[in-house]
This record gives C-alpha cells, sequence and structure tokens, in this order.
C-alpha cells in the first residue's frame, strides 16, 4: 500500500540537504558572513510554505510502486522535492520583486527584510544554481541525470517564458484593457506556472523510477497541464476573493494590471458603462481605484462564476484521469491525489 507523506516527514530531510548545499559553497572558501547569509535565504524562501510540489514527488514515487517507501527510495524521492521547491524558490523571490508585492507566506517578502533589498536577485540565481549542485551530488551515477538535468533546464524555460508574457501584458500604468485575451491568458498561466507546478514533480516521480517513457510523459503532460492552469486560475481567484490570513500574501492583481482571471471574466460580460469602470480603474497603485474594481466584481458576481467554473473544469479532469493507459506503470492515482491537494482550496 502507497503511503502519503506529512509535511513534517518531507521536512526532516531538508537539513541534510542544506547541509550539502552548505559543505559545496565551502569547498570554494566562501566566508562565513556570505555562507550565513546563504544558509538564512535558503532557510527563509525555501522552507514554510505548503510543500504541495515538493511532497507531491514522494507521494507520486510511492502510488507508482504500490508500497511504503524504503529510508532511501524516501530521501532520493525527497530530495527531488525539495529540487522543486528551490525552483519555486528561485521564482517567487524574483516574482514578488517584479510584482512589487508585500508579503509572502505571511511575512515580509524576502527583498523587503531587513538589510536584503536588491540582493534578493542574486540570492534568487543561488537557489536556482543550488538545485544543481543537489542533482549532481545524489543523482550523479543515476541512469536517468541527463534527463532529470533537461527537464529542470527546460522546465525553467518554460516558466520563464510564461513569467515574461504575464510582465509585457501587464505594463506599469499603461492600461489597455484589449491586451488581455483568454487566449493569452491560456499561454501565460500554463508556461509560467503548470509545468513547474504539476508537471515537474509528477515527471521527477517516472524518472527516479525508470518509467519516465516518451509515452507516461506525454500522458502526464496532457493532464497535468490543464490541471495547472486551473490551479492558476485558483490563484487569481484567491488573489482578490481569498483572505491574506489564508493565503499568506496580499493580493496585487488589480493594481498590478494583470492579465488575470478574473478580469478576463469580467471584460466577458461587462455593459459599456461597466466596461468604463474597468477602464478607469484597473491597473493603477491606487486603493481607491482597487476598490471599484472589487465592487464591481461582486456586482458582476464572479465569486459564483468561478465557483461554477471549478466544478466544471474538476469534472473534465477527472474524465481525462479516467482515460489514462496504465500499461507502462502510469497510474491514475497520481493524478487523483494531486487533484485531490488542490480542490476547493482556499490557501
Ligand atoms: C505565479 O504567478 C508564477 C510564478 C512563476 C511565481 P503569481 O505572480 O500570480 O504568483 P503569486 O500570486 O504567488 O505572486
Ligand atoms: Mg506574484
Ligand atoms: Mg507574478
Ligand atoms: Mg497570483
Amino acid at each position: 500500500m502507497a503511503q502519503k507523506t506529512t509535511l513534517n516527514e518531507f521536512e526532516s530531510v531538508f537539513p541534510k540537504l542544506e547541509e550539502a548545499l552548505v559543505e559545496h559553497a565551502k569547498s570554494f572558501k566562501l566566508p562565513e558572513k556570505e555562507l550565513a547569509w546563504y544558509k538564512a535565504s535558503l532557510e527563509t524562501n525555501t522552507v514554510g510554505g505548503k510543500c504541495n510540489r515538493g511532497m507531491s514527488v514522494p507521494d507520486s514515487v510511492s502510488l507508482l510502486l504500490g508500497k511504503k517507501l524504503s529510508e532511501e527510495e524516501y530521501f532520493h524521492a525527497a530530495t527531488l522535492g525539495w529540487m522543486t521547491e528551490l525552483l519555486q524558490a528561485f521564482f517567487l523571490v524574483s516574482d514578488d520583486i517584479m510584482d512589487s508585492s508585500i508579503t509572502r507566506r505571511g511575512k515580509p517578502c524576502w527583498y523587503l527584510q531587513e538589510g536584503v533589498g536588491m540582493v534578493a536577485i542574486n540570492d534568487a540565481f543561488m537557489l536556482e544554481s543550488a538545485i544543481y549542485t543537489l542533482l549532481k551530488k545524489f543523482f550523479k551515477s543515476h541512469p536517468a541525470y541527463v534527463e532529470l538535468l533537461e527537464l529542470f533546464h527546460d522546465v525553467t524555460f518554460q516558466t520563464e517564458i510564461g513569467q515574461l508574457c504575464d510582465l509585457l501584458t501587464a505594463p506599469e500604468d499603461k492600461v489597455n484593457l484589449d491586451n488581455f485575451s483568454m487566449e493569452k491568458y491560456r499561454f501565460i498561466v500554463i508556461y509560467k506556472t503548470a509545468y513547474y507546478s504539476f508537471y515537474l514533480p509528477v515527471a521527477l516521480a517516472l524518472h527516479q523510477l525508470n518509467i519516465g517513457t516518451p509515452k507516461n510523459l506525454k500522458q502526464a503532460e496532457d493532464i497535468l497541464i490543464p490541471m495547472g492552469e486551473y490551479f492558476q486560475i485558483q490563484d487569481d481567484y484567491l488573489d482578490n476573493f481569498g483572505l491574506p490570513e489564508h493565503i499568506g500574501k496580499i493580493g496585487t492583481d488589480i493594481m498590478d494590471n494583470k492579465c488575470s482571471w478574473l478580469v478576463n471574466q469580467a471584460l466577458a460580460i461587462v455593459t459599456p458603462e461597466q466596461r468604463k469602470v474597468l477602464e478607469e480603474n484597473y491597473g493603477h497603485k491606487d486603493k481607491t481605484k482597487e476598490a471599484a474594481i472589487k465592487k464591481l466584481y461582486d456586482e458582476l458576481k464572479l465569486e459564483q462564476l468561478y465557483k461554477d467554473y471549478e466544478e466544471k473544469r474538476v469534472g473534465e479532469i477527472r474524465e481525462m484521469i479516467s482515460n489514462i493507459d496504465e500499461s507502462e506503470g502510469l497510474k491514475k492515482e497520481v493524478f487523483e491525489a494531486f487533484l485531490a491537494k488542490i480542490y476547493k482550496r482556499s490557501k
């Protein structure tokens, strides 16, 4: 029988990885002060989240094997999981700078913490490098080492083109609602979120077990990309309708002029007068204007629209899962388990 990991169990692996990363930095005689900085950045930015992505690696490996993992299997799966969390940390540290965000995981964003500032940019790069340090140390002799390396490189690029499109579609103080469309939206979210958050953990699990066949990877991608798209739609919904106490961050999408799911839904149903409200108030760093948009979203009943979308989409994803071909070792439960983690989430 497969066994689900717990946050405690998963987090208990992190100190070993941190030690390996610190030892690696020490091998270049990195001075004490910088070593302590690196440790603080690793701990603050990598640990303390929900670890949905990271924990999905050991959970998937266990489901694929249909048994509780041995200590060694668990360590390797959790190490791959922590690499997804390092990739996420790299993206979040930079995303918060680019989005002018204030809080993350209930604390000030890293770049806003005492004495950090733009050093955060280099810290983001170092979080990314840590992935490859760990990969080399723990997976160098794994038969899928090159596949793992390429997977991280490919997914990183995919996320970066998504972020590029997200940012260029949201220029500061140049509001043009005609730039938004659901087609643009789908491109942004598939690349900025779905690949690294959903495809990556499952692809890592398949490679750990040497069943990353073209057929298995393709089937995983075909389901996990729509699932990741749904996840980012939840993120956009929660940006406005979620409670900061739950989501650990304060929404910035309206002020940031983002091509969010909500604004696209609004554009599809507004009257000409309501469109004027959008045109005059969207995308400004002004609390009163933001409040006018929030009021419009309520009038348009976007909360209910989202809930209806969620039910419909989850039904469709379940249908896709039921059609999976398990002949090369893939298992439907991997996708069911991932979906269960995010269905109706409030954080
Ligand atoms: C998330 O986009 C994408 C990446 C690559 C971090 P976002 O800016 O909506 O995320 P958040 O709401 O967490 O700032
Ligand atoms: Mg952001
Ligand atoms: Mg962003
Ligand atoms: Mg968001």
